[in-house]
């Protein structure tokens, strides 16, 4: 063997070791990889493969994308672009598919000026799969014949192999989820899936992407391709809101580095919903092609209003959140070279895009309004309204915390506080009714859990401008307790405890007023979401007693699984009603003990599909609420909105 040739091997050697090793590491800690092994995490590996499909169609080679949820549990992802390609990488000396699967951050960008842009979410890699999964297989059709290539936890069971003869080029990527990395679930959620592709179609105007589960009796599926791409996008968003104009208006504008596309429609809704992407990631904390986006809106309409004397000389400015109180927006950048930060790697930080994306809306933004003057001052009068109320708001803000000062700690009189003052080891458990609140109490730990009884309904924030939120006694002391404020005002490192767990009976009041509480905090306290400090406690709907010895049933298939397993003896089932209904031992053993409780940790896996969500059950279009409950009837049939 010659010199040359041995070095090669050693360096071939090595590189194998630095593979395996990092294949290992994902899998020690994959968490570090995809955020969760929790649901979110699961589904991020469909996003994973699906981006890779979704940037050969950026790059302008594939039309049309097909995700399959196999029977078995797996999914299929197929693309009709040029195919991975096959010949050997210079460095590995194995096959460029096989290099992008079992090699750390070489994604599918290992030729980057194969793509003017390319997203690949957080860039983790497809790889990544290949490691979370018990089985991965690889299809590419290239050059003329078919080529296919197994792994196992992201180990190749053998050589990449060339199959049939075959024309047309593509990649298709099968994978199961290893259930010992998703201990919690490897079921994949149609909504889920179904919204994030729809996004996705939306984001890629005339992209084809095609969905089917194959799981139930019969497949079922949705295709989406959008013409009218981010103006699709934003229609959808407001079919159940009124919009103030008829006109969606657009804007797209190409730079060297970077490209833009802006669509907007105000409603007369209180809420902004501003949904921004930065090369198809969903940038829910927001960043600099946000901030410029605002910059120019507000800007903009002052001009426009003063300039029709909408605005009187004696008049402040409208503020930026008067600007966009209705609005629905979706902002979409994509950039050669994306900088992600916060918490979540979904804040935009690339600098250079803020006055990009400020300089291209200024040039179009205001000749909109010039040539839509009727839409123009709707919009404008809206935002003076806006801007009254928000003084009112402020004068109701004012007001809490006046009123908090007046009472001892500056905490709710309701709230039975817990001993300890450290927020990372204390709980908030928010109870309906003063009964239930009454059980919780004695229930509980007093040293780190607290309670909060909230009486009657709380006020719905989709129907509510805040100023009226604010003047709501239950949503005075939440915030109140909570401690982090709220609005402009939030800060998350007040937060005055870790774990703020929705506690409500197992009945149709309890799921209502769990879904009002949940949609005050994703509307005006998302951060605490995204913090994970936002749970569902879960208590039981039976007891079943067995002699002397007593357990519980969680839901109806859990009672049913208890009454096979105790077949033949004497069971003394009983069903509650509500919290109130047990007694201060039963409701800690089951509900509060943290050494026993299953609790529900609140995830935000996208933001799109909650947005949908809340704005449906709890907007103000009656028949699309209808609607979208007949069709979820699972899982929504027990909310009496
Ligand atoms: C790099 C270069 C080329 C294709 C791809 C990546 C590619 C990757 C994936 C992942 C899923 N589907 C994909 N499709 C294509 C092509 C280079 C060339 O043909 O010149």
């Amino acid at each position: 063997m010659s010199k040359k040739n041995s070095v090669a091997n050693a360096s071939y050697d090595a590189k194998a070791i630095e593979v395996l090793e990092g294949m290992e590491h994902v899998r020690k800690r994959p968490s570090m990889y995809i955020g969760s092994t929790g649901p979110k995490g699961l589904h991020h590996l469909i996003w994973e493969v699906l981006d890779n499909s979704v940037d050969e169609a950026m790059a302008g080679f594939c039309t049309r994308i097909e995700v399959t949820i196999l029977r078995d549990g797996g999914v299929k992802v197929k693309d009709n672009g040029r195919g991975i390609p096959i010949d050997k990488h210079a460095k590995t000396k194995l096959p460029a598919v096989t290099t992008v699967l079992t090699t750390l951050g070489a994604g599918g960008k290992f030729e980057s000026d194969a793509y003017a842009v390319s997203g690949g979410l957080h860039g983790v890699g497809v790889s990544v799969v290949n490691a979370l999964s018990r089985r991965l297989e690889v299809e590419v059709v290239r050059e003329g014949s078919k080529w296919h290539q197994a792994f196992e936890y992201g180990v190749a069971k053998g050589p990449l192999k060339k199959g049939k003869p075959a024309k047309r080029t593509g990649t298709t990527i099968v994978f199961w989820a290893d259930p010992e990395i998703f201990p919690d679930t490897t079921t994949y959620e149609y909504e889920i899936v179904n919204s994030r592709l729809r996004e996705m179609a939306f984001l890629n105007k005339g992209l084809e992407i095609v969905l089917v589960d194959e799981r139930g009796e019969k497949p079922v599926g949705e295709t989406f391709r959008y013409k009218g791409g981010l103006v699709d996008f934003v229609k959808h968003l407001n079919a159940s809101r009124e919009p103030i104009h008829k006109q969606i208006a657009h804007f797209d504008a190409a730079g060297e580095d970077a490209e833009i596309e802006v669509a907007l429609q105000w409603t007369n809704s209180y809420n902004e919903t501003v949904l921004s992407f930065a090369n198809n990631i969903n940038t829910h904390e927001g960043g600099t092609h946000e901030e410029g986006f605002r910059k120019a809106l507000t800007r903009a309409i002052n001009e426009f209003a003063r300039n029709r004397n909408i605005l009187k000389d004696k008049d402040g400015n409208l503020g930026g959140d008067d600007v966009r109180e209705g609005i629905t927006a979706v902002v979409s950048v994509k950039v050669r070279h994306p900088q992600f930060e916060g918490q979540t790697k979904t804040k935009l930080g690339n600098t250079e895009l803020r006055s990009f994306v400020e300089r291209a809306l200024n040039q179009v933004f205001p000749e909109w309004l010039e040539r839509n003057p009727g839409e123009a001052r709707k919009i404008c009068e809206k935002s003076v309204n806006a801007a009254k109320a928000r003084l009112a708001a402020r004068q109701a803000r004012d007001l809490t915390r006046r009123k908090s000062l007046l009472e001892s700690a500056g905490l709710p009189g309701k709230l039975s506080d817990c001993s300890s003052k450290d927020p990372e080891l204390s709980e908030i458990f928010i109870v309906e009714g003063d009964s239930a609140g009454g059980s919780a109490k004695q229930a509980r730990n007093s040293k780190y859990q607290a309670i909060l009884p909230i009486r009657g309904k709380i006020i719905n924030v989709e129907k509510n401008r805040l100023s009226r939120v604010l003047q709501n006694n239950e949503i005075q002391s939440l915030i109140t307790a909570i401690g982090t404020g709220i609005g402009e005002e939030f800060d998350i490192k007040k937060a005055r405890y870790h774990k703020i767990i929705i506690m409500t009976d197992a009945d149709v009041d309890g799921a209502h007023i769990r879904t009002l509480l949940l949609t005050f905090l994703f509307r005006h306290m998302p951060t605490l979401i995204d913090a994970g400090y936002v749970y569902i406690a879960q208590s039981p709907l039976y007891s079943v007693k067995v002699g002397t010895k007593t357990t519980w049933a969680y839901n109806d298939q859990h009672l049913e699984e208890l009454k096979a397993t105790l077949e033949g003896r004497k069971l003394n089932i009983q069903r509650f009603k509500g919290l109130g209904e047990m007694n201060a031992d039963q409701l800690w053993d089951t509900t509060m003990n943290p050494g026993d409780r299953t609790m529900l940790q609140v995830e935000m896996i996208d933001r799109f599909s909650a947005e949908e969500t809340f704005m449906t059950l709890m907007g103000s279009d009656v028949s699309a609420r209808r609607t979208f409950i007949q069709q979820n009837a699972a899982d929504v049939r027990f909310l009496d909105i």
